[in-house]
């Protein structure tokens, strides 16, 4: 079942324009702000990540100072706190390179981050068409400004053992740091020597990597791949809403909802969208006999349409190989840019989207299920929703 999610990585993001890297990195460890620095060239202000952020960048390598080093990332919200291990290695794998980012000044979280990360590559170890050596691990120790901060011998030291064997680089760094001159280029300059030495060796793989065997799934870990076959064989766009109108779907469950939620947020955009949707389930569960039982839940419909709203002002428009043009690489345009029947990409991108208890995060049992809450908007008492404000700063730079 996790092929599904090599698959349909590779329909999106392959032939990669260039390499691709994994960010990997306790919450707070400066993955974002590293994506975003390399993307925008500035710091922006960063909300804990839930999702994928995804973006392809260019930096010049300085080592290599003619080169410039096509890097497609994956920016991964905190490892070790949502994600479970095979769940990213199943994301690490289809990447040339991972990048670990440790937080210099938390000397309290550095042996989470060297158990996390260890596992990690215990997992893509397992992985045997690229062995572990061609696959370069660059360690990138962050807030070396902060004072207190671990220094770059001391993190060395300890993160030894659980790279041994390994094609690794580590430098230490600030984040507001040059991106032109100094520790960031020169690590990717190195990142950039590794990937092409790798890639001259690399055999050509003969199969899909089997999915990793560890411990006992998580739910998300068995339910994205389910989503992704279903998303796949699933009805058309039109076709689909055009039975959510007649009252008329073959299910009512999570995923129906996300994908009424994805198609008519896209289609109509937000405030639009927010009416349809909600008019849609209240005459929805009012009428037909799927829902018997179940009452128009107001809070929770609201937090799921934010949820949806954010992973699709999340999702960065597709890059199209385009070899036969002689450019390279050709951006989507912005309206093509999440196309109707694009759920799949949608899904791979903001998997916690089937994570059906996601709202415990946000609100307590207590509130979300008072009587408030089902017949009026009540906000979140453990923590806001994902900001939008941030989102739209980082879109419009
Ligand atoms: N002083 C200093 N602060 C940094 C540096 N790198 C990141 N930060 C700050 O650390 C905080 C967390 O950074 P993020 O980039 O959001 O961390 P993340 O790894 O994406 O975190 P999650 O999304 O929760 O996994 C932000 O306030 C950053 O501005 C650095 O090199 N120096
Ligand atoms: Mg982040």
């Amino acid at each position: 079942m996790t092929n599904v999610v090599m698959r349909l990585l590779e329909r999106f993001y392959s032939p990669y324009v260039g390499y691709s890297a994994m960010f990997l990195g306790l919450e707070a460890s400066g993955k974002t702000t590293l994506l975003y620095r390399m993307k925008l060239g500035e710091v922006v202000q960063t909300i804990p990540s839930i999702g994928f952020n995804v973006e392809t960048v260019q930096l010049k390598a300085r080592a290599r100072s003619d080169r410039v080093l096509n890097l497609t990332c994956w920016d991964v919200g905190g490892c070790g706190r949502g994600y479970h291990t095979n769940f990213l290695v199943m994301y690490a794998l289809s990447c040339d390179a991972i990048v670990w980012l440790i937080d210099s000044s938390d000397r309290g979280r550095l042996e989470d981050s060297i158990r996390e990360f260890t596992l990690v590559l215990g997992g893509i170890a397992e992985d045997k068409t690229i062995p572990p050596k061609e696959r370069p691990v660059l360690i990138l120790a962050t807030k070396q400004d902060s004072p207190n901060a671990l220094t770059l011998d001391e993190i060395r030291i300890r993160v030894a053992p659980a790279i041994r064997g390994r094609n690794v680089f580590s430098a230490g760094m600030s984040l507001t740091q040059s991106l032109t001159e100094g520790p960031i280029p020169d690590a990717f300059g190195w990142l950039l020597m590794a990937l092409e030495n790798a890639s001259k060796t690399k055999p050509m793989p003969l199969e899909v990597p089997k999915p990793v065997i560890g411990r006992k799934l998580s739910n998300l870990e068995e339910r994205l791949p389910e989503w992704l076959a279903r998303a796949e064989s699933d009805s058309p766009a039109a076709d689909f809403l055009q039975q959510f109108e007649a009252i008329t779907l073959p299910a009512w469950d999570h995923y129906t909802h996300i994908r009424i939620a994805y198609l008519l947020l896209i289609q109509f955009g937000r405030q639009k969208g927010k009416d349809k949707i909600f008019r849609g389930i209240e005459k929805y569960i009012a009428s037909s006999a799927q829902t018997r039982g179940r009452t128009f839940h107001v809070t929770m419909t609201y937090f799921w349409i934010q949820i949806v709203h954010f992973g699709i002002r999340s999702t960065p428009p597709l890059i199209h190989s385009d070899a036969d043009s002689g450019l390279g690489a050709r951006i989507s345009e912005p309206e093509e840019s999440i196309e109707h029947d694009d759920f799949p990409r949608f899904l791979l991108l903001n998997p916690f989207v089937a994570e059906g208890n996601l709202w415990a995060d946000y609100y307590s049992k207590g509130v979300m299920m008072s009587v408030e809450a089902k017949g009026g908007m009540v906000l979140p008492d453990i923590k806001p929703l994902p900001n939008l404000v941030v989102r739209d700063a980082i879109s419009a730079s």
